[in-house]
């Protein structure tokens, strides 16, 4: 009786550890995402994307690219006379779980500061996202210039999330 029980709990830590590591990788999906750069003399530029959460809550803590010293997570906080400022988040952007998670403009956004090349309309910018859980995910970010600002846009993402999110394990 004793070492039967045994065996099951061995076995059930078993399958508990070897299930693991495959729920984490596959959870994040990186969508449309896009950069923009202010100009042929631009220092910097900033992208911009869906990021949707499969999975667990999980947190984007840091990015890296080789076209940028340094990559820095942002977001715009209205200061005491009422400007928006573009600040540096340090502990990065908690992604809940089964969110559609939007990097927008005048909102959050992954800042390129000191560009060590200016990217032109059309280029194609390899960006190194890293999550808490998830890892690093590398994502081809195309630059676009001319793309609109999607405020009305997002509200309809975020009620196909919610709906995606109701409707449970469809994908
Ligand atoms: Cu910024």
């Amino acid at each position: 009786m004793i070492s039967k029980s045994l065996f099951a709990a061995a076995s059930a830590a078993f399958l508990a550890i070897a299930a693991a590591p495959v729920a984490f990788a596959a959870d994040i999906t990186i969508v449309d995402p896009y950069m923009r750069v202010s100009g042929a003399m631009a220092t910097s530029g900033a992208a911009f994307m869906t990021i949707e959460n499969h999975g667990a809550e999980d947190r984007l803590i840091d990015a890296h690219s080789d076209i940028a010293q340094k990559v820095e997570l942002h977001t715009h906080l209205q200061d005491a006379n009422g400007v928006m400022k573009m600040v540096h988040v340090e502990e990065g952007f908690p992604i809940a779980a089964g969110e559609n998670h939007m990097l927008q403009r005048g909102g959050e956004h992954v800042m390129f500061l000191g560009l060590n090349t200016v990217p032109v309309q059309g280029d194609v910018v390899t960006l190194t996202l890293t999550f808490e859980k998830a890892g690093d995910i590398v994502v081809d970010v195309p630059v676009d210039n001319d793309r609109t600002p999607e405020m009305g846009k997002a509200m309809d993402h975020s009620k196909m999330g919610h709906g995606k999110m109701k409707s449970g394990t469809g994908n």
